[in-house]
């Protein structure tokens, strides 16, 4: 089922174990187990409790519609807002000159807005974009580096009841631009450039060329950050400072139904074609709010920071909604965490204070790899809580974060989720659960997560298989973007009525749940999601190729980094200007996270009779393994004839 299977036995003897310390428990927000057993009696009772802590301007009135199932429908007959719940409802007390967000850029200066800022600032730009004629339910697309705009164009958007569709600005002018098509959004807000390691990450270059031609953008919002010359177009492009220049202090937030869309983002899939995964307004709401609350514990005082861009779903739902709706301080860093030096992350913990700390296992590895050196050069005796994200932590990883940057003071919450569970799904609960390095441990309360085999049968303590959600939960997608029938084939089809995450899990003797990664053709490179699909295609679009395949190699730092094999058209010769070229074309079709880290020439690809790509063999090739089962491939010479040029190193 996953190629990782032998690394993740060695995993499953790692028995060092972390109860929670004594005077976390103490201030815990939940540190009673019994939620557990009242979740799982009445799922729904304990989601509409979390509901009833936000602010509604009209109560809902059944809890659950799952009738129409898959479709669920959250709180029917509610109405709220997402912005009110993220700053009006914190206006009226203390809260109100409260830091909600801080920001950092990469040149070092930094900006504080409190609620009450925040509040003017997207009321502001919620006011420009009507007046740009966006309106309710109008698709709006964001395209910006990690500057507070983009916070406030996200709440504004959220406030006028315009779904937002953020596209990491690491993505190409090409992916943006399938992005926009499938979004057909008549709006699309950048930037001029966003800092990175000290250079300029060219973003309205790309978001020009994204719209060249047809298109469904009328206008563009441009954010000055980096002040260098762009151009700009007469009639369609507007300045974010003057857009808000004039505009009214206050915007009216829209009353939305709970189940109208808050946002759309994609995601990769097994497909070439990425998917626009649908979140609607009251059960997302419900979701992050409570997942940041208790696995979080945020608290008044919290200087709360997760590392992630907002261009993926974990800024979405643990930078902006979940601590905001929490009324927490949240801190976004614009940079990269080596700039001016390998220390960046540390200093900020330091500056600001910081008390908990969210970021991906591919960061720690590669501040394992810099060395204790960088934490040690400063004061992190703030820190409370760490958390990991985006990918399986391996142990090792797991014990240095918690000594190094925790100082063996502080919890570490592995949580385990996915851009279509809009919250958090597997995680310890900080306050109760004994830690278990390399283990996302127990399904969060009310939330049913089980292991089942092929045919469907609960893989009970001690067994492996894939990782599925029997019941809804409210955060869960509500679909693809204008594709009913591929929302319901993906994950609903599998298994009759139960969602399908595509992670294989096992379960210890003590029930604790540890993640094996992806089953289907999803690659996880540096906690990005990238499908071996949409890499093939982006190779094969290139004139010399005739043929290309793409596996995930298991990487130290990385997680897995990409490896394609690719058969070139008859009068082409590899060489490696062919590989740069290679390797820079896909960057820019797709985004650079996605250039392969390795090429190989190959003369055929190994294919079974049926013509299907023997990805296995290949991952057996490129990770220099002795070669699986070769039984069912057509032609046996092919592999052969690979393993004598790359992999076998024996
Ligand atoms: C939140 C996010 C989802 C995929 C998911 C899984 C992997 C995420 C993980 C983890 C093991 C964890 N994943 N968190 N695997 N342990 N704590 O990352 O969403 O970008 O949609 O990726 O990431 O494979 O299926 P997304």
């Amino acid at each position: 089922m996953t190629q990782n299977t032998g690394a993740f036995e060695a995993l499953l003897q790692e028995d060092r174990t972390y109860p929670p310390p004594a005077e976390f428990v103490a201030n815990a927000n939940i540190a009673d187990p019994a939620v557990y057993e009242e979740a799982r009696r009445d799922p729904e009772a304990f989601w509409a409790r979390f509901a009833g802590e936000l602010d509604w301007f009209k109560p809902w009135d059944t809890v659950l519609d799952w009738s129409d199932a898959p479709f669920a429908k959250w709180f029917v007959g509610g109405k709220l807002n997402a912005a009110y719940n993220c700053i009006d409802r914190h206006l009226d007390g203390p809260r109100k000159n409260k830091a909600a967000i801080i920001w950092e850029g990469e040149p070092g200066d930094w900006q504080v807005y409190t609620y009450r800022d925040l509040y003017r600032e997207v009321c502001k730009f919620a006011n420009g974009l009507k007046s740009l004629g966006v309106e309710k339910g109008d698709r709006v697309t964001l395209y910006l580096p990690m500057v507070p705009e983009l916070a406030i164009a996200m709440l504004a958007c959220a406030r006028i009841g315009a779904p937002h569709s953020i596209v990491f600005g690491g993505f190409s002018a090409e992916s943006l631009r399938d992005r926009i098509e499938d979004s057909q959004s008549k709006v699309m807000i950048t930037a001029d450039g966003g800092w990175r390691r000290g250079g300029i990450i060219p973003l309205k270059q790309s978001a020009d060329a994204s719209i060249e031609g047809e298109t469904p953008v009328e206008k563009v919002v441009v954010v000055k950050r980096t002040g260098h010359d762009v151009p700009i177009v007469e009639g369609r492009d507007v300045w974010w400072h003057d857009l808000v220049a004039d505009q009214p202090l206050n915007c009216e937030p829209e009353q939305m139904d709970s189940e109208d869309m808050l946002f759309m983002l994609y995601t990769s899939g097994t497909t070439g074609k990425p998917k626009g995964i649908v979140h609607t307004t009251g059960g997302y709401m419900t979701g992050t709010y409570a997942t940041s609350k208790w696995i979080f514990d945020l608290k008044e005082d919290d200087v709360y920071w997760c590392t992630a861009d907002i261009g993926w779903v974990t800024g979405h739902s643990y930078i902006i909604y979940g601590p905001l709706s929490n009324g927490a301080t949240t801190v976004m860093y614009e940079g990269s965490p080596d700039y001016p030096d390998r220390d960046r992350f540390w200093a900020i913990v330091e500056k600001y204070a910081c008390t908990i700390c969210y970021t991906a296992p591919t960061a720690i590895r590669t501040f394992m790899r810099w060395g204790e050196e960088y934490p040690n050069r400063h004061d992190m005796s703030s820190l409370r809580l760490l958390g990991s994200v985006g990918e399986p932590i391996n142990p090792e990883a797991w014990v240095w974060y918690w000594q190094h940057i925790g100082g063996g003071r502080c919890p570490v919450v592995d949580t385990w989720w996915q851009t279509e569970t809009g919250a958090v799904m597997i995680s310890p609960l900080p306050g109760i659960t004994t830690l278990k390095p390399g283990s996302a441990t127990q399904p969060f309360p009310g939330i049913d997560a089980a292991i089942l085999d092929e045919q469907g049968n609960e893989i009970g303590p001690g067994g492996g298989g894939y990782l599925v959600v029997r019941k809804p939960w409210p955060s869960m997608l509500r679909g693809i973007y204008g594709d009913p029938e591929r929302f319901v084939q993906q994950y609903w089809s599998n298994y009759e009525g139960i969602y399908f995450t595509s992670d294989g899990a096992k379960l210890d003797e003590e029930s604790y749940f540890w993640l094996l990664g992806r089953v289907d053709d999803v690659i996880n490179v540096s906690a990005h999601r990238i499908s071996t699909m949409e890499v093939e295609s982006a190779l094969v679009d290139n004139l010399k190729v005739a043929e290309a395949a793409c596996i995930g190699r298991t990487h130290e730092v990385k997680g897995q980094a990409i490896v394609a094999f690719v058969t070139l058209k008859d009068q082409v010769a590899g060489s490696d200007d062919v590989i740069a070229e290679l390797k820079q074309h896909v960057a820019g079709k797709i985004g650079s996270m996605a250039r392969p880290d390795d090429i190989y020439f190959a003369a055929e690809l190994p294919k079974t009779r049926s013509g299907k790509i023997m990805r296995r063999l290949l991952r057996d090739v490129a990770e220099g393994r002795a070669l699986g089962d070769t039984t069912t491939l057509a032609d046996p010479a092919v592999v052969e004839m690979l393993k004598e040029q790359y992999g076998d190193e024996d």
